[in-house]
């Protein structure tokens, strides 16, 4: 299998995070992708190549103008306003309350945030336009006839809303790249988050349609962010109704409990009979990662990537999560070598 990569995540390289009322060093780190590569290149898994530029045109399909000319400017305006530290939102369009977009800086940064951990620096907006790149030339690999390909993304996507960033995302690469293969001619295509958190921004941007079916397996929102999203009655509305499917899982599922979920995931994508797949592929359900609470062991994730190749759909890789970060290279690899013996 190929994998797309640049360096150019690294842009991507915040100092900050809101974490328990303590600032802290980004649990979404640049050192998770060493751990990848070096994992990729000891298995020979196959090429890596670098992205091509697609422009914001395919990005433009899935986010909103105002959403994209924010992410664009923001860091010049907080600077321009004078603040001293990273972008952070301190403000909310909360309940009972208007939302119209403020003209501030600090104002429009909490119209666009969904949560505050995130931090955005000099060159995250730079970073996230590579990693959907990096996501949209695998995209095409898939599309060109390759049975599957993996975009090692970073930042991840899966959080990020039609207009809003948050849980270490800004450009949602999953539903950049859903849309690039309906665009390129797929008539449905199905997206499972097999992330810990449930990929809320993937949910919303095609919660009222039938032409993506979304499907997540994550921590119960009761008890894991993004809290406010992914619980089982969220199935889609309007033309959407019955096109997303979630499997809220409670604290310490083992593999056998997840796998139940998968098995019933795999067999509701089956039924759609999409023309691709996409996996947002996180590996915070690792029962080491510092932030999430499932119980998956390294060679869970060998046996899941077996189980994703039996439903024998062209399918499209992209990194999402996993914050134990020496292991995040061995357990994301496995899941595509189980793939490929599958
Ligand atoms: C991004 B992705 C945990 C706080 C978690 C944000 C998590 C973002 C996860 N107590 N805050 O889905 O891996
Ligand atoms: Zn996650």
């Amino acid at each position: 299998m190929k994998t797309v990569y640049t360096d150019r995540h690294r842009l991507r390289a915040s100092k900050t995070e809101l974490y328990g009322g303590a600032i802290v060093p980004p649990f979404e780190c640049p050192e998770r992708m060493d751990f990848v590569l070096d994992r990729l290149r000891a298995v020979e898994l196959g090429t890596i190549l670098e992205p091509d530029s697609f422009g914001l045109d395919p990005v433009r399909k899935v986010h909103s103008d105002d959403y994209l000319e924010f992410l664009e400017t923001c860091w010049d305006e907080w600077k321009a306003a004078g603040f001293e530290g990273e972008v952070i939102a301190a403000n909310w369009p909360a309940r009972r309350m208007t939302q119209r977009r403020p003209h501030h800086i600090d104002g429009k940064v909490g119209y666009h945030a969904l949560a505050s951990e995130t931090a955005i620096d000099q060159g995250t907006w730079e970073a996230a336009q590579a990693s959907a790149d990096v996501a949209l030339t695998a995209q095409r690999l898939v599309a060109g006839g390759e049975r599957a390909a993996f975009g090692l993304c970073r930042p991840p996507g899966h959080h990020a809303a039609r207009d809003m960033y948050g849980g270490y995302c800004f450009l949602n690469n999953a539903a950049i790249a859903a849309q690039a293969f309906l665009d390129g001619g797929a008539q449905r295509v199905a997206v499972l988050d097999v992330d810990f958190h449930h990929g809320n921004g993937t949910q919303d941007i095609f919660y009222d349609r039938s032409d993506v079916l979304f499907v997540s397996l994550h921590g119960e929102p009761e008890n894991a962010f993004p809290y406010f999203s992914g619980y089982a009655d969220e199935t889609g509305q309007g033309a959407g109704e019955g096109f997303t499917i979630n499997y809220p899982l409670p604290e310490a599922t083992p593999y056998d409990r997840w796998e139940e979920a998968l098995d019933d995931a795999c067999a509701r994508i089956a039924d759609y009979g999409p023309d691709a797949l996409v996996v947002s592929l996180g590996v915070d359900t690792f029962e080491e990662d510092p932030i999430s609470f499932f119980k998956l062991k390294t060679e869970d994730y060998l046996r899941y990537g077996r189980r994703l190749s039996a439903l024998k759909m062209p399918t499209l890789f992209l990194m999402e999560g996993g914050y134990a970060v020496a292991q995040v290279g061995i357990n994301t690899v496995n899941v595509l070598q189980g793939f490929e013996e599958g």
